[in-house]
């Protein structure tokens, strides 16, 4: 992603800040494993999407006196050769600048006098901070910990939400990130066909893991975007099934729900195969009516439509399916074979943090995920693509992975 697109995601979060206000953004820190040994530093989202800075203890300042009047500047670590050495080469005060486009750079050391200088100014009332939080029990990050110094060294500032502004940014995807997650499809669909050709009764689940990261470490080594899915049999029936353990018998279809990512853009795209490359007579009926719903829905989805009618609509529509097949008695009891909506969007994040819209608008990009799961047959699966909303309708993103039966069985035959 080029410099200019942070330095947009800047000014537009700038122009919906009050006057007179700072804004103060961390890139996060790493979180401690086991003993000396950290998790993989993943930098916070919202960091990354105004600065395109991804390392740890980053914090960028702004100040907002007028519309028209900011100023901005990202600390970052200072050079320490001794830890370069462990850890490789820091990010230098010119390779930020280039890359975010924010031309101060200082060190992280002296944040926190400057920011004193700032707050006391007299210039500021307000002070933009990231507070998010998934869940009330999720750990503090250090924006929680810089709230409880700012509330009492500075009470007069007023504390804002930025989180409320990023995440409205975020929902529509800029022509650059639309490109990017083009590019991270083609490597999902790579993925997935080379489990597609791979696959084999007796084959266990990583094993297909195995060959779904070999083929993604092709590309870089980023690996996949999340946590991957990859599941068979009745495991399927476990929604986040992240054991790997088990193993694809003879008539077991098998149910991937992967991502890949490209220039920080992810993608989230769910297929459900039978590993012996032959669908069944029962799969082939479950799997036509989430492919006829699926299509159903790209073919309705478009601007000025409510966003709750995505999964009211998948569910309303795969029910008439599942009944008109024979499955389902009372299209009431939907309940019993679908078990979840999946209308996220995706973006820099999987489940992408925006704001949920009332209304699609052109370039959201969510997810269609029809998801059928057949306990007393042993068949579960999920048909789930990228929908990129258009001027006039939307388009499929994911539609490049097989995903019809045919397309399927002639990949796997192919293997
Ligand atoms: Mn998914």
């Amino acid at each position: 992603m080029k410099k200019e697109f942070y330095q947009g995601n800047r000014a537009r979060m700038y122009e919906q800040m009050k006057d007179h206000s700072l804004l103060v953004l961390f890139s996060g820190e790493e979180v401690c494993k086991t003993n000396d040994e950290a998790y993989p530093f993943y930098t916070d989202r919202d960091f990354l999407y105004l600065t395109g800075l991804d390392a740890k203890e980053f914090v960028l300042v702004a100040g907002k006196d007028t519309a028209g009047q900011v100023r901005e500047k990202v600390y970052i670590l200072p050079p320490d050769p001794m830890k370069e050495r462990w850890t490789g080469a820091r990010i230098r005060p010119e390779e930020a600048a280039a890359c975010s486009g924010i031309a101060q750079v200082g060190f992280s050391g002296d944040f926190a006098a400057e920011f004193h200088s700032l707050a006391v100014s007299g210039n500021y009332e307000n002070l933009y901070l990231d507070l998010y939080r998934a869940h009330p029990e999720d750990r503090d990050r250090p924006a929680h910990r810089f709230l409880k110094r700012a509330a009492s060294d500075y009470p007069f500032l007023r504390i804002e939400n930025a989180n409320a502004i990023i995440r409205r940014l975020r929902t529509i995807k800029q022509p650059c990130e639309i490109a990017a997650m083009r590019e991270a499809e083609k490597i999902t669909r790579d993925g997935i066909v080379a489990m597609m050709k791979a696959s084999r009764p007796g084959m266990y689940e990583y094993q297909y893991k195995a060959v779904f990261d070999y083929t993604l470490g092709q590309y870089g080594p980023q690996g996949p975007a999340f946590p991957s899915i990859i599941s068979a049999g009745k495991n399927n029936f476990c929604i986040h099934y992240y054991s790997y353990k088990g193993q694809a018998h003879d008539g077991d279809m098998v149910l991937n729900d992967v991502g890949a990512w490209y220039d920080n853009l992810m993608n989230d795209v769910s297929r459900g195969w039978p590993c012996n490359g032959r669908y069944n007579e029962k799969q082939r009926l479950l799997y036509e009516c989430a492919l006829k719903t699926s299509n159903h829905m790209f073919g309705i989805i478009k601007p000025g439509m409510p966003m709750a009618e995505v999964d009211r609509e998948a569910r309303r529509y795969n029910a008439l399916m599942l009944q008109e097949a024979g499955v389902l008695k009372r299209t009431e009891e939907i309940g019993t074979y679908m078990w979840h909506g999946g209308a996220h969007h995706v973006g820099f994040d999987v489940h992408d943090v925006v704001e949920t819209p009332e209304t699609i608008a052109p370039g959201m990009v969510f997810c269609v995920d029809i998801g059928i799961y057949h306990e007393a047959w042993g068949i579960g699966f999920r048909l789930e693509d990228n929908c990129l909303v258009t001027e006039d309708g939307c388009e499929n993103l994911s539609v490049i992975t097989p995903r019809t039966i045919e397309e399927i069985e002639d990949t796997m035959r192919k293997g």
